[in-house]
C-alpha cells in the first residue's frame, strides 16, 4: 500500500533509499525505516511519523553499506509504532524484509512459527513473513522466499536482504505493485515508479507470482515454479508529477480506478474454512449479536451515504431496525441509545471531530461502538470498542471515491455477519450473497473498462447551474453520493431526492437546463423509477440514467445511459456509484476545476 525501495549497487544505499522514499511520500504513511547490510551487520533504523524523523536519526548516526531496503508504512495490522514499522527481521537478525499488502493467514502462521520457537516481536502480519522465510532458509534466499510466498494468502510486495548474500535483493509480489529500476551497475526495487525516476527510466515490471533476483549487475525474474522468465521492461516517459499519479491526470481518477483493488482488499479473508462470515473485530458472540435491538449509524458526508446503504442491507438481511444520523446532529440530540444498541461510526480518516464526539456520546449511554475507518491507529480506533477496517489504501483526492465503495463493502460484510448470527437468513442465502459480493470488484473492473463514453456525456452538461439526482431504494443513497460528488468538485448545484418524493417539491425546479440524473438499475421499483423519468421528461428535462446492460428500453427515455452489469438490487450500490463518480469527475475537469483539492474542502474534518 505504501512505499518500498530497495537498492544494490556501488553507492551508499541509505541515501538512495531515503531519496526514493521521499518520492513516495505523497502517498501518505505513518512511519518509516531502512535496513542496510553494513559490514556483516544488519543496520536497522525505524521512526514513527515523517521521513524527516528517520532522516534526522540517520544523519546523527550514519548507516554505511551498499545494499538495503526501505519502507514507508501505512499501517494495516498493528498501530503505527516503531516496533511495528518496517523493515522487520527474523530471529537471527540476519534477514530483513519490507512488505506492502495484507497477509490474510498471518494469525495461523504466527501460531505455527511461535510453536516452532520463533520470537515474534511486533503486531504486524509482515514480521511473520520474515520468520517464515527464516524457517525455510537453507542457505538459498531465493528458494526460501519462493517457498515462503507459496504459503501466503493475501496480497504482498516483498523485498528481502540477508547478511549471507550482501549484495542481493530478493523481491516478490502478488496483488501489490513492484518494479525494478534498471541502472548501470546498480538496480533499485520499488513499489512505484517515482522512487526510481531520479536514477533510471528503464523499469522491469514484476507480475503476480514472480520473484526477482536482483544484484548490482543483473536482474533475473522467476515464475512461481522457479523457472526463469523474460522480464517485461519498459521505458518510462512520464515526468515525476505524472508518475506519482500512476499516469492518471489526477489522484481522484487514479483512486476511482483503484476501486477493484480496494474492494478486494476490504473483502479479503471474510469467510472462514467453515464457510461462515467472519468479523472477529466485533468480538461479539452470535448470542450477543442476536441480542442487539437497534443499530445506530453515525457518520458525515460520503460516509453518511455509505451508512444509508448499510441501513437498507442490515434491515433487509438481519431484520434489526437501523437509524442513520449525521454525526453533528446525533451528538446534540437525545438519541435513544442504550446497552442493547450497536453504534457504527463511519469515518474515512478516523479523525472526524463530529463523529468522534458521537462515539463518546454513544459510549456514555452504554452502547457498544464500532468504527469503520480506513486509517489504522487513527483517533476513532482508540475511542471505539472495536474497529472494522476498509483496506482501500491512502486516499489523496479530497472527494472520497474508493473509500466510499470500500465502506459499503465492509458494511455489507457486517450486515451478513449480523444476519448469520441472528439466523434471519438461511446459511445458503448468506453463502450465495457472499459469493455475489465477492464478484463486485470484478463488476467494478468491467464498468471502468467500459467507461469511455462518460466523458462525452459530461461534455453536454458543463454549463449546468443546477441538477437533480433521483433514485429509489438503494438508488437513493447512490443518488445522494452522486450529487455530493458533483457539487464538491464541479461546483454545480446538485440536489438528490427519492424519486417518488420529487413531485412533492423539486419538480418545480425542472427546466430543460436542469439535468436529471436517475439511478434506474434493475430492481423491484424499476417500473416506478421509469414513471418518474417520464414525469421529468414531460417537463422538458434531459435525463442521464444509470441502467443495467440489456435494458434497451431505457434508451428511449434517457438522453444518456451510463451502463452497469446486472447485479442483485441489494448489491447494486457500489457498481451504480462508479459511473456517477466518473460523471462528476469529467464535468469538473471540463469546467477546469481542481478535482483533487476542491475549494473550501478538507480531506479530514477535524473541527466541529
Ligand atoms: N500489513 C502491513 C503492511 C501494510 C502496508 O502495505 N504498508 O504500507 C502492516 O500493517 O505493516
Amino acid at each position: 500500500m505504501c512505499g518500498i525501495v530497495g537498492y544494490t549497487g556501488p553507492r551508499q544505499a541509505c541515501g538512495v533509499l531515503l531519496g526514493g522514499l521521499t518520492r513516495l511520500e505523497y502517498r501518505g504513511y505513518d512511519s518509516a525505516g531502512v535496513a542496510v547490510v553494513s559490514d556483516g551487520e544488519m543496520a536497522l533504523v525505524r521512526r514513527v511519523g515523517k521521513l524527516e524523523n528517520l532522516k534526522a536519526a540517520v544523519a546523527g548516526d550514519p548507516v554505511v553499506g551498499t545494499a538495503g531496503i526501505g519502507h514507508t508504512r501505512w499501517a494495516t495490522h498493528g498501530a503505527p509504532t516503531e516496533d511495528n514499522a518496517h523493515p522487520h527481521r527474523d530471529c537471527s537478525g540476519r534477514l530483513a524484509i519490507v512488505h506492502n499488502g495484507i497477509i490474510e493467514n498471518f494469525a495461523e502462521l504466527r501460531t505455527e512459527l511461535a510453536a516452532a520457537g520463533h520470537a515474534i516481536r511486533s503486531e504486524t502480519d509482515t514480521e511473520v513473513v520474515a520468520h517464515l522465510i527464516e524457517a525455510l532458509y537453507e542457505g538459498d534466499l531465493v528458494a526460501a522466499v519462493q517457498k515462503a510466498t507459496a504459503r501466503l494468502h493475501g496480497s504482498y510486495a516483498i523485498a528481502a536482504v540477508h547478511l549471507d548474500h550482501p549484495d542481493l535483493l530478493v523481491a516478490a509480489r502478488k496483488d501489490s505493485p513492484l518494479i525494478i529500476g534498471l541502472g548501470d551497475g546498480e538496480n533499485i526495487v520499488a513499489s512505484d515508479i517515482p522512487a526510481v525516476l531520479e536514477h533510471t527510466r528503464r523499469v522491469a515490471v514484476l507480475h503476480d507470482g514472480q520473484v526477482a533476483v536482483v544484484t548490482p549487475e543483473r536482474v533475473t525474474v522467476h515464475d512461481a515454479s522457479g523457472a526463469e522468465v523474460e522480464p517485461e521492461v519498459m521505458v518510462v516517459e512520464w515526468d515525476l508529477d505524472a508518475a506519482e499519479k500512476g499516469g492518471y491526470e489526477d489522484f481522484m481518477l487514479k483512486e476511482i480506478f483503484e476501486q477493484p483493488k480496494a474492494l478486494r482488499e476490504t473483502l479479503r479473508g471474510r469467510v472462514g474454512e467453515d464457510g461462515r462470515i467472519q468479523m472477529s473485530e466485533l468480538q461479539m458472540s452470535d448470542e450477543e449479536l442476536a441480542a442487539i435491538e437497534r443499530v445506530f449509524i453515525v457518520a458525515c458526508g460520503t460516509s453518511y451515504h455509505a451508512g444509508l446503504v448499510a441501513k437498507l442491507l442490515i434491515e433487509q438481511w438481519a431484520r434489526v431496525p437501523v437509524e442513520v444520523d449525521v454525526s453533528s446532529e446525533f451528538r446534540y440530540r437525545d438519541p435513544i441509545v442504550d446497552r442493547n444498541t450497536l453504534v457504527v461510526a463511519i469515518t474515512q480518516s478516523g479523525e472526524t471531530a463530529d463523529t468522534l464526539a458521537g462515539v463518546r456520546e454513544a459510549r456514555e449511554r452504554g452502547a457498544r461502538v464500532f468504527a469503520v475507518t480506513n486509517v489504522v491507529g487513527s483517533r476513532v480506533t482508540r475511542e471505539a470498542d472495536g474497529v472494522i477496517y476498509t483496506h482501500a489504501g491512502p486516499e489523496i483526492g479530497v472527494a472520497a471515491t474508493k473509500t466510499f465503495t470500500a465502506q459499503i463493502a465492509a458494511l455489507s460484510v457486517l450486515a451478513l455477519r449480523l444476519a448469520q448470527a441472528r439466523a434471519t437468513l438461511e446459511p445458503e442465502q448468506v453463502a450465495s450473497l457472499w459469493a455475489e459480493l465477492a464478484t463486485v470488484p470484478d463488476v467494478v473492473e468491467a464498468i471502468l473498462a467500459d467507461a469511455q463514453d462518460i466523458e462525452a456525456c459530461a461534455r453536454e452538461y458543463t454549463q449546468a447551474v443546477s441538477s437533480l439526482f433521483l433514485g429509489r431504494g438503494m438508488g437513493v443513497p447512490v443518488a445522494m453520493e452522486g450529487a455530493l460528488k458533483l457539487k464538491e468538485i464541479s461546483y454545480i448545484h446538485a440536489e438528490a431526492y427519492p424519486a417518488g418524493e420529487m413531485k412533492h417539491g423539486p419538480i418545480a425546479l425542472i427546466t430543460p437546463d436542469v439535468p436529471v440524473v436517475v439511478v434506474a438499475t434493475q430492481g423491484h421499483t424499476y417500473e416506478k423509477v421509469v414513471s418518474n423519468i417520464q414525469e421529468v421528461r414531460a417537463r422538458g428535462a434531459r435525463v442521464i440514467a444509470v441502467a443495467t446492460y440489456g435494458d434497451e428500453a431505457i434508451r428511449s427515455y434517457a438522453e444518456h445511459v451510463l451502463w452497469i452489469p446486472q447485479v442483485s438490487e441489494a448489491l447494486s450500490a457500489i457498481p451504480a456509484a462508479v459511473p456517477l463518480q466518473l460523471l462528476a469527475y469529467h464535468i469538473a475537469k471540463l469546467r477546469g476545476c481542481n478535482v483533487d483539492q476542491p475549494r473550501n474542502l478538507a480531506k479530514s474534518v477535524t473541527v466541529e
